[in-house]
């Protein structure tokens, strides 16, 4: 990768594990300051002391107010707004109201929260790069995965959205999709249950987090009047979000 991030700050949310902490990683071996933020501060800062320029910072991105305290006076040139989880996958009409809520307000408001206190900040500065973390869920949904479909459907639009209100003010945006990536997504997603985690990848051969981590590096390293919009990632072996070759 030939161009440099030198002299500017990243912003990484959910920074503690998987594609964020991989993002954090390859934006500071191009030169970037990064912010890591998440709620595992231990995780945070073991990831921070084995980079240059790093800090991290305690958030939850579902408490607007704690984001807009943190973020709003933070002089950034990077967001990524990649914090994310899913709860479950079962039919909608068994799901858990109070697992919609935990992939609501995480998925859709959080990223919200976070780019109502930093993009008024890029904007001003007439430079930047916002990337969200959508998912291949948010082109197609797959059966039991209904509020997760949803609130990656909703990242889309607002990556649309963020387009058409902020766009052409110099300040780039990039949804970045990938398929299935190996990380503690689904640990996370079964409440713990590594060996139904395990299930999930097995016989294929999924993305390693590093895969999209580059991905996110090649776009913010374009010049800069070149707009990575849309980055769709899947597998070799997954070709829809239904359809995965195994054991081939
Ligand atoms: P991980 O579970 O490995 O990482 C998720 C990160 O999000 C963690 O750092 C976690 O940190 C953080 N996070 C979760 N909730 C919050 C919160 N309320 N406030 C702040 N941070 C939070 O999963 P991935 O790396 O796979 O997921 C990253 C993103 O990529 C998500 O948006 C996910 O939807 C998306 N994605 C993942 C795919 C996959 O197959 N893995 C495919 C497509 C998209 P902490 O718990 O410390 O707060
Ligand atoms: C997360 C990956 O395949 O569960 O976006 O939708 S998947």
């Amino acid at each position: 990768m030939q161009a440099t991030l030198s002299g500017k700050t990243a912003l990484i949310t959910g920074a503690s594990s998987g594609i964020g902490a991989a993002t954090a990683r390859a934006l500071s071996q191009l030169g970037a300051s990064v912010i890591l933020a998440a709620r595992r501060t231990d995780r945070l800062e073991a990831l921070a002391a084995s980079l240059d320029r790093a800090s991290t910072l305690a958030l939850d991105v579902r408490d607007a107010a704690a984001v807009r305290g943190a973020l709003e006076s933070l002089d950034l040139d990077l967001v990524v707004c990649n914090a994310g989880l899913g709860v479950g996958v079962g039919p909608l009409q068994e799901g858990a109201p109070e697992a919609w809520d935990r992939m609501i307000d995480t998925n859709v408001k959080g990223v919200l929260h976070t780019l109502r206190a930093t993009l008024p900040g890029l904007l001003r500065k007439g430079a930047g790069d916002v990337v969200l973390l959508g998912s291949v869920a948010g082109r197609q949904v797959y059966p039991g995965g209904n509020v997760y479909n949803a609130t990656k459907h909703a990242v889309r639009a607002i990556y649309e959205a963020l387009r058409l209100d902020a766009g052409s003010r110099g300040v780039r945006f990039t949804t970045v999709d990938p398929g299935m990536v190996e990380t503690e997504f689904s640990v996370v997603r079964f409440g713990g249950d590594q060996a139904a985690a395990d299930k999930v990848y097995a016989g294929m051969r999924p993305l390693d987090p590093e895969d999209v981590a580059d991905a996110i590096a090649y776009a913010v390293t374009r010049p800069a009047h070149v707009n990575i919009g849309e980055l769709v990632i899947w597998p070799t072996d997954q070709s829809s979000t239904r359809d995965v070759r195994r054991d081939a």
